[in-house]
């Protein structure tokens, strides 16, 4: 007989608890937990697929090493120890020839989704001690950290939007109803969004394309790509310059941002951006008069060439209208774990260093990662030789991606810890596969502190591992052991004593014992009460706690800092510039609710019904180019050109053409297991590694290309076709 036990989906950051039917090591039934006090049973086609990576035959459950290379390339399984040293011996070898910053690392985006990822990842890379230290952060949410570290002192002390409560949410480049929310993560967003409506709240939309989102909300606005800075900035303006701003006592800096807001009228907005002057208006004032709003801006406005200015604007529209801290407005979650008030993370800093070949700044001791394939490919001092990525597909995921690819087969060493042979992780020399969601314990240590109700929950795994399975902390643990013992063979590179112990002082205890240690310190709830209560510890409502949380000087938020008002400059420069050439278009991205950034496509359960790889046009410039619904185009942009067939559609401005990402598995000759039948392109092909926010986010939106026709002979030809 079956037996139900409680788990958590790992995949978004809406962190579901589940209920897993098992029978042996079979996995029967995947259900939203309705006594979960954060998703309240909610459960999305993605989570029920957890039982399929679990039983994935293409899933690596022992490490590899790569003979042969591209089409020719074979695995063969290692043991542990043999990948082990190998890993260290190599890692060792390019840090002793080369020095520290030649080997880089990249941190995509499950790194924050394991607990062990999180307790035990950044010791390895504090023991290479490089600076070419990467992740998906710099594709995704890097303006949002900057700009909280500026206006609220500490990268992470992001304000999250009161969903259950707000009369008035106003969303920006973001798509909930397909994504389940980032930054704010907020399981059961349909329903959630039902609620506000039947409780007679508003919900406004500003995105290029006509979402799922947009089709639920009051009103959607188009907006084109790239141009909400103005958009929010005369916002702010309107609301300044009508008396409607009624911040907090602990804010400096109105009158001066008065007179830097100045310039963006609402007029200047609906010239740049299309949105008209009067709904710029009117929606500044409801944000301004509703009883409580909050307004919210994701992955459409953060990875933009004005991120940074978005994410300030949106933060300041907050402040000036007195939502900030406010039930129903934005305010800090309260987690059991505060790793914010706990400094376990630095607040944040900007330009400590450069990149050595274009001299991008920093943040918070990362580089974009958009110079990474410069890094590897140009050779100096301190060129980087060695890889090693995390849970990361940045081959799909950055831009110029393909460039990057080519740039992984120069490498000297590559070691890849991920549980597929991806478009990435196929270049690798070794890859270590940990255990996944269902095999290993978890709590979060991320998404708890950015949900929209403060909650806690420990779970145990659901299923055993194989005895030759290892989890990623002590995939981490080892290889740092065994890091340190290499480096310590060679004086040149041996660590200070000090530091050797600490590394190893922090590898050598199990998340459990982490969490259990750290849960007791904050006694906001223990391990053993955690424990009896599987599904979750509901800890209330998000509760006002400012200006006590805030880590800047003297408590204060300042409207106005340095770092953001400069960037002005660089908006006006822009706007002054000449948008885009007569036949040229916007390509933005999209996601969609079965797929999950670039992978998942190897189950069945999630790429069966209605193809989804397709450009969106609209009907309009397809005319204009003479190019039928479904035919086959030829989308190029200043780094490169793929073929895709086109879907016509009004849901798009005219003027912006729509590729989802994390698409582009089809690479000649190369199987990458069940994914390689997952017809489409990466858009990510096409993103131009040169268009970078202030905060070194690249800027994904907004990325000028041409679509023509593509000949009916060369249309039979492969879709994917490297330009020049
Ligand atoms: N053009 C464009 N590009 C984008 C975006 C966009 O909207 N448009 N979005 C960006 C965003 S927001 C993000 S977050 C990035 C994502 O970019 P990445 O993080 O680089 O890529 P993912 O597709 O998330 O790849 C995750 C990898 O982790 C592996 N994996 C899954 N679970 C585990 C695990 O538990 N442990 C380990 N070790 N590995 C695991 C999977 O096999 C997969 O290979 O893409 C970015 N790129
Ligand atoms: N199903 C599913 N869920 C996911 C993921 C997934 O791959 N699949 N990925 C997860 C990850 S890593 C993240 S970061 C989150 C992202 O979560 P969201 O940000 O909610 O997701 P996106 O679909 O990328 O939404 C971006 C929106 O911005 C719009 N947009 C593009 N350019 C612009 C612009 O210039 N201005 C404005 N105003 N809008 C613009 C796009 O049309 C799109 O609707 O989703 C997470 N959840
Ligand atoms: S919404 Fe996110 S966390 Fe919830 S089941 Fe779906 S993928 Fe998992
Ligand atoms: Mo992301």
């Amino acid at each position: 007989m079956g037996e139900t036990r409680i788990g958590v989906c790992n995949l978004c950051e809406a962190i579901c608890g589940l209920e897993i039917t098992v029978e042996g090591r079979t996995v029967t039934g995947i259900r939203g937990n309705p006594a979960d006090p954060l998703s309240r049973g909610y459960v999305c086609p993605k989570g029920v697929s957890l039982a399929d990576v679990y039983a994935d035959p293409d899933r690596l459950r022992r490490p590899v090493r790569r003979v042969g290379a591209g089409a020719e390339a074979t695995w063969v399984e290692m043991d542990w120890d043999e990948a082990y040293d190998l890993v260290a011996e190599r890692l060792a070898a390019v840090i002793r020839d080369h020095g520290r910053n030649a080997v880089a690392g990249y941190l995509g985006n499950p790194t924050a989704h394991s607990i062990g990822a999180a307790t035990h990842g950044s010791e390895l890379l504090r023991v290479i001690g490089t600076r070419n230290r990467f992740s998906a952060s710099s594709v995704d949410q890097i303006p949002h950290q900057l700009v909280a570290w500026q206006l609220y002192g500490h990268q992470l002390l992001i304000p999250i939007p009161d969903i259950d409560r707000t009369d008035y949410f106003c969303v920006f480049g973001a798509n909930p109803m397909a994504s389940n929310g980032s930054l704010m993560t907020v399981p059961d967003f349909p329903q959630r969004a039902r609620d506000l409506a039947a409780r007679g709240g508003r919900m406004v939309v500003f995105d290029p394309r006509r979402t799922e989102t947009a089709r639920i909300a009051d009103e959607h606005h188009f907006v084109r790509p790239g141009t909400d800075a103005v958009v929010l900035l005369a916002m702010v303006r309107t609301i300044l310059a009508d008396g409607l701003a009624r911040p907090a006592a602990y804010v400096d800096g109105r009158e001066r941002l008065r007179t830097l807001v100045e310039p963006f009228t609402p007029e200047r907005a609906e010239t740049a951006s299309g949105v008209p002057a009067a709904t710029v208006r009117r929606v500044a004032r409801e944000i301004a008069t509703a009883r409580s709003a909050a307004v919210y801006g994701r992955v459409g406005v953060s990875t933009q060439e004005f991120g940074s200015l978005c994410q300030w604007a949106i933060g300041v529209l907050n402040i000036l209208t007195g939502n900030l801290d406010r039930p129903g407005g934005v305010l800090f979650p309260e987690p059991a774990i505060d790793v914010v008030g706990r400094q376990v993370l630095a607040p944040g800093h900007f330009d400590a260093w450069r990149s050595r070949v274009r001299g991008a700044p920093e943040f918070a001791g990362e580089l974009p990662v958009a110079v990474l394939r410069e890094e590897i490919t140009t050779p100096g001092d301190g060129q980087v030789r060695a890889l090693l990525t995390h849970a990361g597909n940045p081959v799909l995921s950055t831009p110029d991606g393909r460039g990057l690819a080519d740039a992984l087969d120069s490498l000297d060493f590559f070691v890849a810890v991920d549980i597929y042979v991806n478009e990435t992780t196929r270049h690798a020399d070794v890859i270590l596969p940990p255990t996944t969601a269902l095999e290993r314990d978890h709590y979060d240590l991320v998404f708890h502190g950015l949900a929209v109700r403060n909650t806690a929950r420990w779970t145990p795994a659901v299923l055993p591992r194989d005895p030759d399975q290892r989890h990623d902390w002590e995939i981490f643990r080892d290889v740092t052991r065994r890091l340190i013992a290499q480096l310590d063979r060679d004086p040149a590179t041996r660590l200070p004593r000090a530091k050797r112990w600490r590394a190893l002082a922090r590898v050598l205890p199990s998340p459990a014992t982490m969490v259990t240690a750290m849960l007791l310190r904050e006694r906001r709830t223990s391990m053993r009460a955690l424990r009896r209560r599987p599904e979750g510890v509901d800890l209330g409502p998000l509760r006002p706690t400012l200006p006590g949380r805030l880590q800047t000087p003297a408590e204060r938020i300042d409207l106005t800092p340095e770092l953001l008002v400069a960037d002005l400059a660089r908006l006006e420069t822009a706007l002054a510039r000449t948008p885009v050439a007569d036949d040229e278009l916007l390509l933005i991205g999209r996601r969609h609710k079965q797929d999950c950034n670039s992978w998942l496509h190897n189950t069945e359960r999630l790429t069966r019904g209605r193809p989804r790889h397709h450009l969106l046009m609209h009907p309009d410039d397809l005319a204009a180019r003479g190019i039928g619904d479904g035919e086959c185009v030829e989308i190029t942009s200043a780094v490169g050109a793929v073929r895709v067939e086109v879907t016509a559609t009004d849901d798009v401005l005219p003027g912006v053409v729509s590729l989802p990402h994390g698409y582009g598995h089809q690479l000649e000759g190369v199987r990458l297991g069940r994914a390689s039948q997952v017809p489409g392109v990466s858009i990510n092909d096409l993103t131009d590694p040169a268009l970078l926010d202030l905060s070194g986010n690249a800027a994904l939106c907004g990325v000028p290309v041409r679509v023509a026709a593509v000949p009916v002979e060369a249309a039979t030809q492969p879709l994917v076709s490297p330009v020049g």
